[in-house]
């Protein structure tokens, strides 16, 4: 059986654990803080990882597509080839151009340390970049990539309320404010899947914080 490595409260953790519960793919978790991943499986010490039959896998994005190829029932790509490729690219500004950027803000943002005026200066010019690039790209139209639940889905169910915190706790504003993002993210959490995701990440998000407290 599959094997899900890493933590609750992290986001990337959430995107790979939501395609699993929207599938309905059967896995497993196994509890791994940062420091104490498995290298052989996690070479830069990241998580998530994925424990496979066939052997371990990093990276969120190659995960999701490896249980999409692997499991084909209740697909989160469509089909059609540029459709499909417009989910992966809603995906990739989600993860690289957003969450990735909005990164720098965290350690001020949720762990009481201090970022640089050039940081939060330079963080948040490329997110309100990247945030109109979105509102070019996303559908919303009820799910972000149009009619149907997708991989990008996944993407943006985890990072955009990180981002919009991120941004206001450091720069006093949200960088998603002119994106129907409130709405969004409302509908995205009557769904099950988003519900046990949310409530493991509460729980886990209380442990991690006092680890890193005591730390
Ligand atoms: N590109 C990676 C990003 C994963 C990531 O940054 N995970 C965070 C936790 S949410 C982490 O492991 N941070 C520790 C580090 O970067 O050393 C992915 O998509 O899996």
């Amino acid at each position: 059986m599959l094997k899900l490595c890493g933590f609750s409260a992290s986001n990337y953790y959430n995107k790979v654990k939501l395609a699993l519960l929207e599938k309905g793919v059967a896995f497993e978790e196994e509890l791994a803080w940062l420091g104490e991943t498995d290298a052989a499986a996690s070479p830069l010490g990241k998580v998530p990882y994925l424990r496979t039959e066939h052997g371990a896998l990093s990276e969120s994005q190659v995960m999701l597509e490896y249980i999409e190829d692997a499991f084909p029932a209740q697909p989160l790509l469509p089909k059609e080839p540029f459709a499909a490729a417009k989910v992966r690219e809603l995906c990739l500004y989600l993860d690289l151009h957003l969450e990735l950027v909005a990164r720098n803000l965290y350690p001020q943002a949720f762990f009481g340390g201090k970022v640089s005026d050039g940081v939060r200066e330079r963080s948040l010019a490329q997110l309100d970049k990247s945030a109109q690039a979105l509102g070019q790209l996303a559908r919303w139209s009820p799910f972000i990539a149009g009619e149907a639940f997708t991989l990008a889905d996944c993407c943006a169910i985890v990072h955009l309320p990180l981002i919009s915190a991120a941004s206001k706790l450091v720069g006093g504003r949200d960088v998603l404010a002119e994106l129907p993002v409130r709405d969004y993210l409302a509908r995205m959490g009557t769904r099950p899947s988003v519900q046990r995701v949310q409530a493991d990440r509460k729980e886990n998000t209380a442990v991690m914080l006092a680890r890193v407290k005591g730390q």
